[in-house]
């Protein structure tokens, strides 16, 4: 399997290493010959001053971990090419890092191995884990599929926990890969790494031999992909990467297979659907593009009216189909649910464990995870309203149940049903354009004024785009959520939704997660940015740059953190003691921030700072025009607070 001989070095000889591998070009011998056994001096770089370095055999022995410290091995097959292996089966297309020795063998082999290298996974740079983690988060709700995200050890995991949660919270699958180093850099190994995001990590693992991390792989991207969705992480020890694989063969992927609706339930939910004089579908969260479609056809067949959740994240109804809303007629006689609650029959996906605090009972963060019965976030909680919940997957189900709605329709029903639907699509097409037209006229307000109304960014945008395959990736709710009326959400993708669990420093890293999924479907990227959330891990516009991106970002620069300025605002104003300084610590003025610099220094074009609202739609054209020719371009607008 290996094209040609691989040479394996323990980190510790790194120094000896670098020097072999000079000697090695002069002499034109192989490295593991040119060089030395490293020798064992643990802790030899890196290690706190003062802080005696523990031993690899102590750190080893204290983790349960027998194997012996390793030395100098050359190796024709190593074990990080059948790991990289794993992920090609699993069609896994981008592993997103910022270095580590940890997984150097792992890195090694991802961009080494396989004909073409560097293809299936792709090495994404990243500049901070957690723009790794969130990356991730963004390319999975704009695909419905992981990619990876690579961690080093303790502190990696440590820097990339808040995207973790976050992920966790909105359900969306990410395989992690972290390292471990135990010989060479020991104070980056915790005993058990993942114990620090265990109680918001869907499920991961430790394995201890090279078979065993194959099988773990495939596992953690099973678990991933089974609903309820969510991140999960398996940790590789360095040692197992490095290691002879021998005649090892890479283990079959099978994919998992999810629970369904019964039989049962399936016949009474067809026969609900097809007897109903007015059946309903409402929409929520699905969990890939092909559950959509399976929601529209499923909706056709039966001429059946629908909700749809398509303005407040992925994966739901498209906007203007004829039968999306309330349709000629509001009463309906039978409604099924799918991922959302308040139908006869409602289809929803188990919930995640609720995050506790280990001392502490309260509910972490934005709620934490809604259980069975709370309503969930995203029209994806468990039970709760209608007469009949059913925990199953609702787009693993819906073939089954568009099989038996089909095997039920009579020829009358089929003529009754193009009836049905003609009138639904008459009422739903007036209805639509009375309210585009109400919201348009809406969002005039303050159409000239400067700074520049968030609505009228919008606006600009939309005859930009609208014959593109795009897809808004940031949150909109702090820029005013003008899409959700003037644009039309046609495609699973169109919007990705908010921060799952409120966690800034969010739109950015999701954004360049979203370009990668569009980068190969020849699709663009519309971020309009949140400048303090930018502000958190700026290094992705880089990631941007150097993977050449379709993302256009369009800065809402309103010079503060505004959603806490309002709050101490409002504090001040209960408090009484003066309301003028409600600014100190939620502006970020004195330097203004130059965000066209900033882009430019990490060599991203762009423009602005504009406060004329006149200059946008010229500026929104050479940004749309750079985009579709696959490069990022920032656009920084100084805009209302919302
Ligand atoms: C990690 C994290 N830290 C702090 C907060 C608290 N917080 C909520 S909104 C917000 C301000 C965000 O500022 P910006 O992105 O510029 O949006 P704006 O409110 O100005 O529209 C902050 C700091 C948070 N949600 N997440």
């Amino acid at each position: 399997m290996a094209k040609s001989r691989k040479t394996s070095v323990n980190r510790r000889g790194f120094l000896k290493g670098a020097a072999a591998g000079a000697t090695a070009m002069v002499t034109g011998l192989p490295v593991a010959e040119a060089q030395a056994p490293a020798q064992a001096t643990p802790g030899a770089r890196g290690q706190a001053a003062g802080a005696p370095a523990p031993t690899a055999e102590q750190i080893a022995r204290d983790a349960g971990d027998a194997r012996p410290p390793a030395t100098v091995r050359a190796v024709n097959r190593p074990g990080s090419d059948l790991m990289v292996q794993v992920l090609k089966d699993m069609g896994v297309e981008y592993a997103a890092a910022n270095p580590g020795s940890s997984f150097e063998g792992f890195q090694e082999s991802c961009i080494n191995y396989g004909a073409p290298p560097n293809v299936s996974p792709e090495w994404i740079t990243a500049l901070h884990e957690e723009s790794s983690v969130t990356m991730g988060h963004g390319y999975a709700k704009a695909t419905g599929k992981p990619m990876v995200a690579v961690l080093h050890g303790t502190i990696g995991i440590q820097h990339a926990a808040m995207s973790i949660y976050q992920a966790y919270h909105g359900r969306v699958p990410i395989l992690m890969i972290a390292g471990r180093d135990i010989p060479f850099i020991a104070q980056h190994s915790a005993a058990d790494m993942a114990g620090m995001v265990r109680s918001f990590t869907k499920w991961d693992a430790l394995p201890k031999t090279l078979p065993e991390s194959l099988t773990a792989l495939q596992e953690a991207y099973r678990q991933a992909i089974t609903p309820p969705m969510g991140p999960t992480l398996v940790v590789l020890d360095i040692e197992l990467q490095k290691e002879e694989a021998g005649s090892l063969a890479v283990p079959k992927y099978t994919p998992p297979t999810f629970p369904t609706v019964d039989a049962t339930r399936v016949r009474e939910i067809a026969q609900g659907l097809v007897n109903a004089q007015n059946p309903r579908v409402a929409v929520g969260r699905l969990r890939t593009p092909e559950g959509v479609k399976l929601a529209v056809q499923l909706a056709e067949l039966l001429g059946a009216t629908t909700s749809t959740n398509a303005t407040g994240g992925p994966m739901s109804f498209p906007q203007r189909h004829p039968l999306q809303g309330p349709g000629a007629d509001t009463n309906y006689d039978y409604t099924l649910g799918l991922e959302t609650n308040g139908a006869q029959a409602s289809i929803v996906g188990p919930a995640l464990a609720t995050i506790t605090a280990e001392r502490d009972t309260a509910k972490i963060g934005f709620n934490g995870i809604q259980g069975a019965g709370g309503g969930g976030r995203g029209g994806r909680g468990g039970g709760g309203g209608g007469n009949t919940a059913i925990t199953a997957d609702a787009e693993a189900s819906l073939p089954l149940i568009i099989a038996e709605v089909q095997r039920l329709l009579t020829a009358d029903k089929r003529r009754l049903i193009a009836d049905r639907t003609a009138k639904h699509a008459a009422a739903n097409q007036t209805a639509r354009v009375e309210a585009i037209k109400a919201a348009v006229e809406g969002k005039r307000a303050g159409w000239d004024g400067s700074p520049v109304s968030t609505a009228r960014i919008y606006s600009e945008l939309w005859p930009l785009i609208m014959n593109e395959d795009w897809c808004l990736s940031s949150p909109s709710s702090f820029s005013g959520g003008h899409h959700a009326q003037l644009w039309d959400h046609n495609k699973p993708w169109s919007y990705l939704g908010g921060q799952d669990a409120g966690g800034m420093g969010y739109g950015a890293p999701a954004s360049v997660g979203a370009a990668l999924a569009a980068k190969s479907r020849n699709r663009i990227v519309i971020n309009i940015q949140t400048d303090g959330d930018l502000n958190y891990a700026p290094g992705v516009l880089w990631t941007a740059v150097h993977h050449q991106l379709p993302m256009l970002t369009i800065m809402h620069n309103n010079r503060a953190w505004h959603q806490e300025l309002m709050f101490v605002d409002f504090m001040t104003g209960v408090r009484g003691r003066g309301t003028d300084r409600g600014h100190i610590g939620n502006v970020l003025r004195n330097p203004d921030i130059d965000y066209r610099k900033m882009a430019e220094g990490y060599g991203m074009k762009g423009e602005g700072p504009i406060s004329d609202p006149k200059l946008l739609a010229a500026a929104f054209k050479r940004g749309v025009d750079t985009v579709k020719r696959g490069e990022p371009y920032m656009i920084d607008v100084i805009t209302q607070p919302r």
